[in-house]
């Protein structure tokens, strides 16, 4: 990867964390900490990595996204608006009881390949994607990110061993292993651990890479692509809240709204960092 591009993403990373701060600021309510830790996989994806077609957004031979952690949706509908799936204006309605920017991720906006919300699903839904595609020799990736605590639930272990008995190389998960899930750590709540090697006994070919590293992200990307005969599952290590210190590794922003004080220092250190990263 070139320095422009990886400079780029990381930089668009930041713009995203910001954008998706406003609009929670906006809404009065909104998860932070895991829209947070998984902006640079995001701008990876979709500012680099996917076949997307804005005048078709449902263009039979689109890449899928499907963000399991449906709660996730500040980050998500952010990237989405610029990207270019509507005005970035429209997020300025999140929330609002009339808008279609919902809570969590809803497949009636624009660029969303799933609603999700409920914790658990999105695998199945996102091989589905997988196994129709190969079905009518499309040539589509299909990516799936789910939460750490997430995979604490059966049914992504039963599409787990699905994928891997089918082979289903065009199917790429991430696990934001960000270490904490709704009311604490993973290890204390119900420790999903070895993550790596529980996918790879499902057949999966597994990578564990620094999640919040826009370079690793992508290569990560690129060797699951050129790998056949195996689904790849990308083992992201990440902060959750990443890049705000009163955020970071912090179970209260799981979904707690910040206080002036905390908007106040998040602005100024994403402004900081955004900064920074546009100087080198
Ligand atoms: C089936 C189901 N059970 C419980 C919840 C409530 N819930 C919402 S987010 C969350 C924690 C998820 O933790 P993790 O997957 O680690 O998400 P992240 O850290 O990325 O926010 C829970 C339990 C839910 N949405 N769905
Ligand atoms: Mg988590």
């Amino acid at each position: 990867m070139d320095n422009k591009l990886k400079n780029e993403l990381a930089v668009r990373a930041y713009k995203i964390r910001r954008l998706a701060l406003n609009t929670i600021e906006t809404a009065g309510s909104g998860h932070i900490g895991g829209s947070f830790s998984i902006a640079e996989i995001l701008s990876v994806l979709y500012f680099c990595e996917m076949r997307i077609n804005l005048k078709n957004p449902e263009d039979p031979n689109r890449d899928r996204l499907v963000l399991s952690k449906g709660h996730c949706s500040p980050v998500m509908y952010t990237v989405l608006a610029m990207r270019g799936f509507f005005p970035v204006e429209h997020l300025g309605t999140f929330r609002k009881i009339d808008s279609d920017l919902s809570g969590h991720v809803e497949r009636h906006v624009p660029g969303v390949d799933m609603s999700a919300g409920s914790l658990g699903q999105g695998l199945s839904v996102a091989l589905g994607m997988a196994m129709y595609g190969r079905s009518k020799h499309q040539d589509y990736y299909t990516y799936c990110i789910m939460g750490d605590g997430e995979i604490e639930e059966g049914q992504v272990w039963e599409a787990a061993m699905c994928a891997g008995f089918y082979k289903e190389d065009h199917l790429i998960g991430f696990v934001d292993n960000n270490k904490l899930q709704l009311d604490g750590a993973l290890t204390d709540v119900m420790s999903p651990y070895p993550i790596d090697e529980k996918f790879k006994a499902f057949g999966w070919n597994v990578i564990m890479i620094d999640g919040n590293d826009v370079e690793q992200i992508y290569d990560a990307v690129e060797s699951a692509k050129a790998l056949k005969g195996k689904p790849t599952m990308i083992v992201a290590e990440t902060v959750k809240g990443k890049g705000v210190s009163v955020f970071e590794n912090q179970v209260r922003f799981h979904g707690s709204y910040p206080t002036a004080d905390e908007f106040k220092t998040a602005y100024s250190e994403l402004d900081t960092r955004i900064a920074e990263l546009e100087e080198k």
